[in-house]
Parts: structure tokens; C-alpha cells; sequence
């Protein structure tokens, strides 16, 4: 219903909801024409696009993570060859849609004929339109003072039930499902306030959603849409001598309009935008559309780091007074992508994805540091800390485009001649790596293989000896069918949880590990589960463990 919003706004912004028509009026100048396509299925096509395409292409289609495709190259391209590369994507990471069963024949070929078309201008958004979407459902007077249950809230999961557009908020000590959310159209993550009373989500939709844990069933307090599309979210985490700032304000980043926009913690009323349009930080380009990608809060200023993908800026935001914003704005490096702390929490570690490279950001004196060579397509999630038997404490990242974790030296105190460099490289089984993950109290450092184009790897984690860093790691295949993705720790750090991502009409599933024995200890198959990826769990999340 959200999509169809964004769909009916980009028919009015073409004119007289003939979209089609609109488009097909201006061709490029030397490309062949573009093929017929009727306004509903005009609609359609942009409404997959949305859902599919668009986060790796870019709304305005001139490409990001994937290329550009705009219409005199994919008019070039043509109908047959555009829809083979639809459906058995490519060896760059275009997923296989049409093998994968996510799109059928005829939409495939809706979608060939689609991108042949201009690509309609999505809407902006304005503070009034946000507004008028924002929704207090449960007022902070009317809600409970304490936990109106006895359970260990704060080794509550978040789960994202991608198709479903809801989360499960699942007791991390009974392995029961809490409660099921209604938020946002698949939602992205999920981060939590100062104490972890509170969570936000984001909605690939760009509507968030506040759930309050100290309900005798967990449930949304309020939501708000501040995009159209929109990949992150997170909180004011710092109380120190500018105040005390838990739980005042949350941020999502947008990925369009370009823009962030700060909520309100307490009841996400929209308070102010702020738009990321600018130059690239390196040719001096104006770009029309940087997207906000990761998000993440410092535990020791009154700041977010905020990192703007196709200019390659990182922008560090005072959220201290709102009414006289401070961003201070660090050139890193272009497709910046997603990223973390390092154990020390003073540098934080994002990948810049199509540029092979890691940005170490040094929150404290605010600079950029170094950027660091990695492996083919970084994708680290927030990363992995540990201390290294010879480096020292490490970061360490997986890949998209290769079997590769680049282990980074994070000490420039005690290891400076290791610090800022990738000091190993530890082979996993293959490419299509979305995540890695490991906890203090964990021997283990574990990866996914979610995005591999082979069905047996894409289902199998694997973990390295933290130790033993060297030595083969162990690698299995976590379920007969799906994608093994997203590793998350339980609060004791004695448990790691793995999503088995299948299709919407499928079994998915939750498959819990002893951390120390690597033995399955539970496999959640409630049907309510649908196409699990994203889990977080409070106590972790809220202190940025990993
Ligand atoms: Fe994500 C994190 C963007 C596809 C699951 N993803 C992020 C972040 C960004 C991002 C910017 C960092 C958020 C932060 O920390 O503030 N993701 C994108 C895309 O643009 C991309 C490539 C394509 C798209 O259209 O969205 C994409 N992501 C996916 C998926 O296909 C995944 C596997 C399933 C899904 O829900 O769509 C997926 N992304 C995740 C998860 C995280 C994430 C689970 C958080 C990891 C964490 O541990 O913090």
C-alpha cells in the first residue's frame, strides 16, 4: 500500500497518470525507441523496480552498487538480452531473479520493456507530507514504567520477517515468539534506544516504527514515514557534560529523498531534514541523489556518523542543539556502504563498496585516518573485533566479491606498525558474503555466504579459530534449502542465531548454535517466521557488540 504511494506519486509527477505515455514522449536522441509498455503495467514494473532493484541501481536508475541503466544503454541492450540478464543475473552480483523464482516470465519481461523507458522522477518529501503520516499510537504518559512482564527483555531479538513486513520480537532465553509487528514494508534493521527499552525499525518503504519492550506484549507506540526509500535508522545514545541525550532523538537515513531526517525518541515526530544532496568528494560532481547508507551513533559525543554513499562524504552530525546543527564533513570515499566500530569505539570502519577500500573514520579527533585496500566488494555489517594472537586487537570484514576475510589492525597505540593495514586474509568457501560476526566472550569469528550463486554455499556459515586464525575454517550447511544469512549473538555471548532465509511460500527458519560446542541447539520453524534475515538482539545491539 506504502509502495503504491511512491508508485501513484511518480505518475503524478510525469502528468495526467499517463506514465507510460509521458515516457515514451522522450526518447534519447540517437537510442532506438523504447518498446510498448501500458500505464498499469508501467506501474507495476516501478513498483518491482522499488522492491528489487532500486537499492543497487539508484532511483533515478544512473546506478550505484549495480551499474546505471538508463535508456540509451539499455535500449542498446534490447528486450531478449535484458531479460536473460533479469533472469540468470550476472557474474558482478545481479541476482538471479527469474532461477530464483522471484520473478516469473511474464514480469520479466514487463520489467526488460520497463527499463527501456525514462526513468520517471520519484517525488520529494516535504516536513508537512511526514507529518501527516506520523502516528502516536500509544502516548508516553499512557505507557508502562516499568517492564509489564518478567522476562529477560534485554535478551530480546528484533527479527525482520522480510516479505511479511513485520517483526518478531523472540525471548532470546525461551526461544518464544513475543510478539509479531506490524512496521514498515521489509524492513531493514532494527536499532534500540540508550537503556534498549525502545526499538526502531526502517522499512525499505522509509517508515519507521517504535516498539516499546515493557508491554505486557511488545507493540508499536508510534511510526512515521520521513522517505520513500530508506536503508537505516538510529538512536541518541550519549549522556555526559552536553546533557543527557537517551532516548531524545532517533535519525533515519534515506536513500530517497537523499536526506536524513531527525524523530522525535519518544514519539518520532519529524523535527528536521536535512538533505544530502552536494558534490562528490572528489571530482567536485553535483550528485542528485546521495544516498544515506549506514548510520551509527557514538557513545561518547552527542554525534552520528552518517555516511552519504555516492559522494563519499562521511558527516559527522551534532545532534547537542538541533536548531543550530553542526556536521562536520570528512572526505572518505565514494559507495560507501556499511560499517562499525572498532572495539575501542573511537574509530568507526565503513566499507566504500565498489572502491574495494575500508575509510576508518577517528570519531574522537575527527578526520579520516586511512583508507584501507580490502578484498572485491566489501560487506562487513557492522564487522567483527577480536584480538589477533600476532596483530593485536583486529576488524575485521567478508565480501561480496570474493571468498575473503580481510582481517584490518585497529591499534595504533600498541600495534601502530600493524594498525590501519589489512594484516590477513582468511579464505572462506566462496563470494556472496553478506555478514561476519563474533562476541568478547566467543572463541569463534562467523561468516554467511548468503548471496552466493551456488545453492549449497549460500546456505553454509562458517567460523575461524580466533586463535588459530590460519587454520582451515569450519564450514557446514545450516539448512537443505534457503540462505544461512545474518549471524547475531545472544546477550551471554554463548549463542550465535542464523536466519534461513527461504522463499515467502516456504518453511524459513532460526537455527541457534552453542557458541562453544558449534552444536545446533534449537531450530525455530514457526510458519510465523517468514523470510527471516536481519536479527538483533537488544543488550548487543544497544552496546555495539560485535
Ligand atoms: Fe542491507 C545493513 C543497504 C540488501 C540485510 N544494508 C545495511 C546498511 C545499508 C544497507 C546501507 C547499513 C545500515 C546501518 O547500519 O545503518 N542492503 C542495502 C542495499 O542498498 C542493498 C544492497 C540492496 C537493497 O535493495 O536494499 C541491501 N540487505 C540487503 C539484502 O538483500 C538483505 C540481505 C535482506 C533484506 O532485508 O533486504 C539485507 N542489510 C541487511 C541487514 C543489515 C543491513 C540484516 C544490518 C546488519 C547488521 O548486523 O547491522
Amino acid at each position: 500500500m506504502k509502495r503504491a504511494v511512491w508508485v501513484l506519486m511518480g505518475i503524478l509527477v510525469l502528468g495526467g497518470g499517463s506514465a507510460a505515455a509521458a515516457a515514451q514522449k522522450a526518447p534519447a536522441k540517437k537510442a532506438p525507441a523504447a518498446p510498448k509498455i501500458g500505464t498499469e503495467e508501467f506501474s507495476k514494473a516501478q513498483e518491482i523496480y522499488f522492491d528489487r532493484c532500486a537499492g543497487c541501481h539508484g532511483a533515478l536508475r544512473k546506478g550505484a552498487t549495480g551499474p546505471a541503466l538508463l535508456p540509451e544503454k539499455t535500449r542498446a541492450y534490447g528486450t531478449p538480452v535484458l531479460k536473460t540478464f533479469i533472469t540468470n543475473g550476472t557474474q558482478g552480483g545481479m541476482p538471479d531473479w527469474g532461477r530464483q523464482g522471484v520473478l516469473n516470465a511474464p514480469q520479466i519481461d514487463m520489467m526488460a520493456r520497463y527499463l527501456q523507458q525514462e526513468p520517471p522522477l520519484p517525488p520529494e518529501m516535504s516536513m508537512a507530507q511526514m507529518k501527516s503520516t506520523w502516528k502516536v499510537l500509544v502516548p508516553p504518559d499512557k505507557r508502562p514504567t516499568s517492564p509489564q512482564h518478567n522476562r529477560d527483555w534485554e535478551n530480546f531479538f528484533s527479527v525482520t520477517l522480510r516479505d511479511a513486513g513485520q517483526v518478531a520480537i523472540i525471548d532470546g532465553t525461551t526461544k518464544e515468539i513475543v510478539s509479531i509487528v506490524e512496521t514498515g514494508y521489509a524492513v531493514h534493521i532494527s536499532r534500540m534506544s540508550a537503556s534498549g527499552r525502545y526499538v526502531y525499525t526502517i522499512g525499505r518503504d522509509g517508515k519507521s516504527t517504535l516498539i516499546d519492550l515493557w508491554m505486557a506484549k511488545p507493540d508499536k507506540v508510534a511510526e512515521v514515514r520521513t522517505c520513500t526509500e530508506a536503508r537505516s535508522v538510529d538512536t541518541s545514545k550519549y549522556k555526559g557534560p552536553q546533557g543527557d541525550f537517551h532516548e531524545r532523538y532517533a535519525i533515519v537515513g534515506c536513500y530517497w529523498p537523499p536526506h536524513f531526517a531527525i524523530m522525535d525518541g519518544h514519539t518520532l515526530e519529524p523535527l528536521k531534514v536535512v538533505s544530502t544532496r552536494s558534490y562528490t568528494y572528489d571530482t567536485s560532481e553535483y550528485h542528485p541523489e546521495p544516498r544515506v547508507a549506514s548510520i551509527v551513533a557514538s557513545h561518547f559525543k552527542p554525534q552520528w556518523i552518517v555516511n552519504v554513499k555516492e559522494t563519499g562524504l562521511t558527516w559527522l552530525v551534532d545532534y547537542a542543539d538541533i536548531k543550530n546543527l553542526k556536521i562536520t564533513e570528512i572526505e572518505t570515499e565514494r559507495f560507501l556502504h556499511d560499517g562499525g566500530w572498532d572495539a575501542s569505539k573511537r574509530y568507526f570502519l565503513v566499507a566504500a563498496n565498489q572502491r574495494n577500500r575500508i575509510a576508518v573514520v577517528d570519531a574522537k579527533e575527527e578526520k579520516l585516518v586511512k583508507l584501507v585496500d580490502v578484498g572485491k566488494i566489501p560487506h562487513p555489517g557492522r564487522g567483527a573485533n577480536w584480538d589477533d594472537p600476532e596483530y593485536g586487537p583486529v576488524w575485521a570484514t567478508t565480501h561480496l566479491g570474493e571468498g575473503l576475510i580481510a582481517v584490518v589492525g585497529t591499534d595504533p597505540e600498541k600495534h601502530p606498525q600493524h594498525a590501519w593495514k589489512m594484516v590477513r586474509g582468511l579464505k572462506l568457501l566462496g563470494g556472496g558474503s553478506l555478514f561476519i560476526k563474533t562476541h568478547p566472550n566467543s572463541e569463534w569469528v562467523w561468516a554467511d555466504h548468503a548471496l552466493s550463486g551456488d545453492p549449497k554455499i549460500q546456505r553454509s556459515i562458517c567460523v575461524i579459530a580466533k586463535k588459530n586464525p590460519t587454520a582451515d575454517p569450519k564450514c557446514w550447511e545450516a539448512a537443505s534449502e534457503g540462505r544461512a544469512v545474518h549471524l547475531e549473538y545472544n546477550k551471554a555471548g554463548d549463542e550465535v542465531w542464523v536466519s534461513i532465509w527461504n522463499r515467502k511460500d516456504k518453511q524459513s527458519a532460526l537455527v541457534v548454535y552453542d557458541d562453544k560446542t558449534l552444536k545446533e541447539k534449537a531450530r525455530l520453524l514457526d510458519p510465523r517466521l517468514v523470510t527471516p534475515t536481519g536479527k538483533f538482539n537488544v543488550y548487543n545491539t544497544v552496546k555495539d557488540i560485535y
